[in-house]
Formats: structure tokens, C-alpha cells, sequence
């Protein structure tokens, strides 16, 4: 008994030296169990998929997977995976996706997704809409009870024209909720510009959103706003890394 004991305390000792990084790659390498030779995959954009390209490519290199075709999410996935020898392509030319795998900022219990802190939104909810498999993978602090519960920003892309009318409109549907509309800035105080050449605004809630289906219908309904972050009902399992092990949800 008192072995078995040391064997745990031990485990539990690892468990807890684990990095956040550490917990992202346990994630990311557990989807990328999933990817088989022949697949066309969705290469998410983020740290934790970082991951999960890096591994694909270290299978694709060492023989362990073959004919595997990439469709990035952002002009740094495509960097990262070109670099990596993933051969790449995009959805005009492979317009169905096996598997994507791809971080995510929020999951609440639904596996109803906040994402698009990284900036890549768009490209994301386009790729991973057309996708058999969507396959989430986040460290335990990506955890909420309600979208836009952390505190954190659910990004808006937008076109640049009037920006601040778009702004000022966005923040009005959330009056109830107490939010805040940013623009999204870089380092430099100038605007954060996109993949897509668009800027973000991101919406700061005080509370969860009550009805996210709803706040995501009536978002896309405005005119110049391009893409939400709400990734509603997309997600078909969620892989979470955390300081007691890696754990599956599945819808
Ligand atoms: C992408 O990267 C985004 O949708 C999300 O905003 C972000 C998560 O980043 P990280 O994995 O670095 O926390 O998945």
C-alpha cells in the first residue's frame, strides 16, 4: 500500500511541474493520434495548435504519415507548416475537410467555443465549418461556465470603413450585458489589421452572454461586421489537458 502511494505521489509530483506549454502540447498531440496517411486537415492557428502542426509535421518526417494535405488557417500556419514540408493547400481547392484541429479561447460546457483572440477568425470558422471533424484542444484554463464569462475579449472582425459606427452598434446589442467595445490595437497603437486586410473589436462582458445564438445571429446581421467569434455547435469533441491527465468531451 504504501508503494502504491510513493507511485501516486510521484505521478502527482509530475502532474503538477507541468508547464501550461506542457499541457498545450499534451492536448495538441493527443488530436493528432486522430490524423491518419490520405487525410486533408484544417491547421489551426495559436499556440496549442502550433502543436499539433509541429507534430504532424514530425510524423510527416520521420515516415509515420503520408499523402497529408494542410488547408492553414492563417498566413502563420501556413509559415509554420510550409516550413515543416506539410504539403499545403486551401479550401477552393480541397473545399471538404477531414479533420481540423485548432485551440480555442473559452468552452463552456456545450463545447460552444469563444475563439478568435489570435486574430484568425475568420479563416478559422471558414475552414472549420467545412470540416467532417472539428477537434478543440486547450490546456483546463480555457474552461468557462458561459461564453464571455473570463473576462477576456470575444473578438468581432469588421470591415475598416466606419469602424467606429460598427463599433458603437456592437456595443449597443450588449447594452443589458454591460459591454465594452474596443478596438483592437497592436503595440504600436495602431490598428490590429488581419489576415483579411479587416480590423477586430473586441467586446469585453461583464457577465456570460444569456443567449449566445441569438448575440451571434444578431452580430453577423450587421452590415460591414465580417465574423464573429462565437463558434457555436461546431466543435464534435474537445481534448483538455490538465494537471490531473488529458480528458475527451464529446457532444
Ligand atoms: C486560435 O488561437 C484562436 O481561435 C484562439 O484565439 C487562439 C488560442 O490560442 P492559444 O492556443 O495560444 O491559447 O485557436
Amino acid at each position: 500500500r504504501a508503494a502504491r502511494f510513493a507511485v501516486r505521489a510521484d505521478a502527482a509530483q509530475t502532474a503538477t511541474a507541468l508547464t501550461q506549454d506542457d499541457l498545450k502540447r499534451l492536448a495538441a498531440v493527443r488530436a493528432v493520434e486522430q490524423v491518419e496517411s490520405g487525410m486533408v486537415l484544417g491547421l489551426g492557428t495559436g499556440s496549442t495548435a502550433a502543436f499539433a502542426v509541429a507534430e504532424i509535421g514530425a510524423l510527416l518526417a520521420n515516415g509515420k504519415l503520408s499523402k497529408i494535405v494542410g488547408v492553414p488557417t492563417s498566413k502563420r500556419t501556413y509559415e509554420q507548416a510550409l516550413s515543416l514540408g506539410i504539403p499545403l493547400s486551401t479550401l477552393d481547392d480541397h473545399p471538404v475537410i477531414d479533420l481540423a484541429i485548432d485551440g480555442a479561447d473559452e468552452v463552456d460546457p456545450d463545447l460552444n467555443l469563444v475563439k478568435g483572440r489570435g486574430g484568425a477568425l475568420l479563416r478559422e470558422k471558414m475552414v472549420e465549418a467545412a470540416s467532417g471533424k472539428f477537434v478543440v484542444v486547450v490546456d483546463e484554463t480555457k474552461l468557462v461556465t458561459g461564453l464571455g464569462g473570463s473576462g477576456l475579449a470575444m473578438p468581432v472582425e469588421v470591415v475598416q470603413f466606419c469602424w467606429k459606427y460598427n463599433l458603437v452598434r456592437l456595443q449597443g446589442l450588449f447594452n443589458e450585458e454591460g459591454v465594452e467595445a474596443k478596438l483592437r490595437l497592436n503595440d504600436d497603437g495602431k490598428p490590429y489589421v488581419t489576415d483579411n486586410s479587416n480590423y477586430i473589436v473586441d467586446l469585453y462582458f461583464k457577465t456570460p452572454i444569456k443567449d449566445a445564438l441569438g448575440a451571434g445571429k444578431e452580430i453577423a446581421a450587421l452590415e460591414g461586421v465580417v465574423e464573429h467569434g462565437l463558434f457555436l455547435n461546431m466543435a464534435s469533441s474537445v481534448i483538455i489537458a490538465g494537471s490531473d491527465g488529458v480528458s475527451v468531451k464529446t457532444k
